[in-house]
């Protein structure tokens, strides 16, 4: 299980988005986006900075929680 904490999401709309981003990162098996607490649970062998990429490709930042 990664942990990531995400900067940037406003509405549902943003914890979609990077949940779908994450979703399509090669390894991850699920990932949940939790909006309140800003952060997003990645279950997988999916690599870090790949996930932190797909995040920020998608406006949004993100860190190793
Ligand atoms: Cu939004």
């Amino acid at each position: 299980m990664i942990k990531l904490h995400i900067e940037g999401m406003t509405c549902g709309h943003c914890a979609k988005h990077v949940t779908e981003a994450l979703q399509a990162v090669k390894g991850v098996e699920s990932a949940e986006v939790d909006l309140q607490a800003k952060e997003a649970t990645v279950a997988g062998q999916a690599d870090l900075q790949a996930l932190i990429s797909a995040v920020e490709a998608e406006g949004y930042s993100a860190r190793a929680n």
